[in-house]
């Protein structure tokens, strides 16, 4: 387990280093939360017998996935595949394989894109390469998720039909809001941009002090409004992003989901992919 706990940590350290420059050096911040799990020894012997996994620790190793979780949640879905196209590029994460329940709901509606990656860990006789799974979604798909979980062990897997078709309801509610936010978003942007004024589009920018002299201090004033003047740290120009390096080793997972991984360009839209599947 101090194999897993480590590239936790190793992985935990990459996204927060990517949130951190975020928050000093671009206008929004795409990762509203950082979590980990270590997955507890009674949930990785159900799943080991669930998955018919001889019960040895190699068997394990490589055949489960998600022993070391780190999830991270995004106000919008183009902020989840950008964080994606940010970590897949990273050289020394080995991407084995990339679950996009976003482009697939699961049938009872879970969303969320995983990626399972191996993260070198350097110990004092040897480099182990270690498995991680990262989870990334929405606020949205993250508070359905967490009550589905709930749900699910609470009636130990045999929920009620009721609340099973009250879950994909919400769901589906969720998946709209999401859509709903990312254009309110959208059209935030594009109405900041035609004024020359780059807004604070994410919540958790605090508002920094001569923000503060106006209520509305999470939107620009018009242009020719008496305080128009006094947001000069508005106009900072947006730094480009790093683009997505070369394609990383993929390894089909044992999952319908599993997919290789697929490259995106700068909208978010999958760029051809030679696979068939
Ligand atoms: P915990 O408590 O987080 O350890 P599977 O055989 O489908 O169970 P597999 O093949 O490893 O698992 O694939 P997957 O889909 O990547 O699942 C790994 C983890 O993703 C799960 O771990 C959950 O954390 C999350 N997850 C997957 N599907 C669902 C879902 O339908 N609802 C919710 N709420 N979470 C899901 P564990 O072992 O379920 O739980």
């Amino acid at each position: 387990m101090l194999g897993y706990k480590s590239g936790i940590a190793e992985v935990m350290t990459k996204i927060t280093i990517l949130r951190d420059e975020f928050e000093h050096m671009h206008d929004t911040n795409p990762i509203e939360h950082i979590g980990s799990r270590l997955k507890s020894p009674e949930s990785l012997m159900a799943k080991v017998r669930r998955k018919g996994c001889p019960p040895t620790l190699e068997a394990i190793r490589e055949q489960i996935w998600d022993i070391a979780g780190v999830r991270i949640t995004c106000s919008f879905v183009s902020d989840i595949y950008r964080i994606r196209d940010l970590l897949v590029s990273q050289r020394d994460l080995t991407v084995l394989a990339e679950r996009d329940y976003i482009a697939d709901p699961k049938p009872n509606g879970y969303q969320s894109l995983h990626l399972i990656v191996q993260v070198p860990v350097f110990l004092s006789d040897r480099v182990e390469a270690v498995t991680v799974e990262i989870q990334i979604r929405t606020i949205a798909m993250d508070f359905w998720a967490s009550l589905e979980h709930k749900i699910y062990y609470k009636y130990d897997g045999a929920v009620p039909a009721r609340l099973l078709t009250e879950l994909k309801e919400a769901a589906l509610a969720a998946a709209r809001l999401d859509t709903t936010m990312e254009q309110l978003h959208d059209e935030v942007r594009a109405l900041a941009a035609g004024t020359g004024h780059a807004r604070h589009t994410s919540p958790r920018r605090p508002p920094t002090s001569c923000c503060r002299r106006s209520r509305t201090s999470w939107t620009s004033p018009a242009p020719n409004h008496p305080n128009a003047d006094l947001t000069p740290h508005r106009r900072r120009r947006r730094r480009p992003l790093p683009t997505v390096g070369a394609a990383a080793t993929v390894r089909p997972g044992p999952g319908d989901h599993t997919r290789p991984v697929a490259r995106r360009d700068a909208g978010g839209r999958r760029e051809p992919c030679s696979d068939p599947r």
